[in-house]
């Protein structure tokens, strides 16, 4: 038990972000860029939803360790996030790969992301470690579980959420007693076992874990001993301290945050392309379940000084209108339809053209007479005059990456290919 009942937890604590994943269920979109540093929301990146909780958690020492195509997210990491000063015990680290231990080794798995920086982590000296994915889009609130850590006495902490069965297989699944200790634990497994008495659910770990730091070294130590072991804590470090130890599930949910007036618990992994175009048309919602205007629970990222978005007529008097849409700085809309789309920074839209349901990332141009629905364009995209995308499934797919659902992902590359 925890004696300091009523100090916030957070600030004795480190959060360390694992930002090294590929992700490549985003197809083009993760071809230069790590998925955390993937846009989202218009002007913000994948990872800016897990540094914002930290910081409106009270956490004030972060490390990123990075690995896959950081040079983005690296740049992005040093221009918005480096607000953090020593001077006042704070600390912002990022850590990539095969620069500590020998400058051949890359991170093995998520545990050896941590291990690897062991010397650093000691030198920072926090309390609790909170360990985390930087590729989920969600608001939380982690000195509810640092808490919660505390007063159960656990070794580690795993936060969980119920999940439709048929998609747990891509998580660590548990099961755990009334007192929500967990008693088994299986990563990805390919028939995910329910939540007894609820057969169309289970639960699953969101990849978020707090430990005592001692306690976590210790274990980082034992496991890269461990003959065989992936480094990694679903596949290694948790199954182990569930049969081993005394492992807690914390259950995500909306109460997990501040805010009163948010509605249902929201945490998405938008590792796919359809999933990605879906939390992003989601936005657009008159009341979105993911609330970006939220004061209580800001979202800070890095983001570049622009002119107003702005709205104008063609000289027919042809209107340039967004509705249902969010429309970041930069932009210009001209004689041009926007509807239920997320266009981001410095984007041009000409006249004639249309988007629908369009995800519309940085300084793409939208050429003039162009009629796009259901797509998602990669940063910088020159649309041609008169392209229509979404009216012929079978031109899209060989021309663009068409998903099942029919959403189309379209790059330079794939523009430059039309001729
Ligand atoms: P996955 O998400 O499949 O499962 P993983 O691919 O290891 O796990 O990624 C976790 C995080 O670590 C991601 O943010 C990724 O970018 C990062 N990462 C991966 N490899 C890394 C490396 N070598 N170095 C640095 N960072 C790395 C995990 C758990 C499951 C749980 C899901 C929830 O293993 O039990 O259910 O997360 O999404
Ligand atoms: P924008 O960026 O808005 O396309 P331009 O300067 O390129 O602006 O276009 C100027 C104007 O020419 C348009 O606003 C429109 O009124 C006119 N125009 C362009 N193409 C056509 C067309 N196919 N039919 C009628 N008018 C057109």
């Amino acid at each position: 038990m925890d004696e300091r009942r009523g100090q916030p937890l957070a600030r004795d604590a480190m959060a360390y972000v694992l930002a090294g994943g590929r992700g490549s269920r985003l197809k083009e979109l993760t071809d230069t860029r790590a998925k955390p540093a993937v846009y989202f929301g218009g002007k913000s990146r994948i990872i800016d939803f897990a540094l914002s909780n930290a910081i409106n958690s009270g956490i004030r020492r972060i490390g990123v360790a990075t690995q896959y195509k950081a040079h983005s997210l690296i740049r992005h990491l040093q221009r918005g996030w480096n607000f953090l000063r020593p001077e006042r015990n704070e600390s912002f680290d990022i850590l990539p790969a095969s620069q500590r231990i020998s400058e051949f080794q890359w991170y093995e798995g998520t545990a050896d992301a941590v291990y690897q920086n062991i010397d650093i982590i000691q030198d920072i000296a926090p309390e609790f470690m909170v360990i985390l994915a930087g590729d989920h889009i969600y608001k939380m609130d982690y000195e509810i579980m640092l808490r919660q850590h505390c007063d159960s006495g656990a070794d580690v902490t795993v936060a969980c959420l119920e999940v439709p069965r048929h998609e747990a297989s891509a998580f660590g699944v548990m099961h755990v007693d009334e007192q929500d200790r967990i008693i088994d634990f299986v990563e990805k497994p390919a028939d995910p076992p329910s939540i007894p008495g609820q057969p169309d659910l289970a639960l699953a770990s969101l990849g978020i874990y707090v430990f005592h730091t001692r306690l976590l070294i210790d274990q980082l130590r034992r496991d890269a001993a461990t003959e065989g072991s992936a480094r990694d804590f679903g596949k290694d470090i948790i199954p182990y301290l569930v049969k081993n130890g005394n492992a807690y599930a914390h259950r995500f949910s909306a109460s997990c945050v501040r805010s009163p007036e948010e509605p249902a618990a929201y945490w998405r992994d938008v590792g796919t392309v359809d999933a990605y175009w879906e939390a992003s048309i989601d936005l657009t919602d008159v009341v979105p379940q993911l609330d970006l205007y939220d004061r209580e629970w800001p979202l800070w990222t890095y983001s570049e000084l622009t002119p107003p978005a702005k709205f104008v007529h063609d000289i027919e008097g042809r209107r340039g209108q967004a509705v249902s849409s969010l429309i970041a700085g930069d932009t210009i809309i001209s004689g041009s339809n926007v509807h239920r789309s997320l266009v981001s920074t410095g984007v041009r839209a000409h006249s004639f053209s249309s988007l629908d349901e369009a995800v519309v990332l940085p300084y793409c141009h939208i050429g003039r007479g162009a009629k796009l629905s259901k797509v998602v364009l990669d940063r910088g995209v020159i649309i041609p005059d008169g392209l229509i995308v979404g009216e012929d499934p079978e031109a899209d797919a060989q021309r663009f990456r068409r998903t099942d659902k029919g959403v189309c992902l379209i790059t330079q590359p794939m523009i430059d290919r039309l001729g």
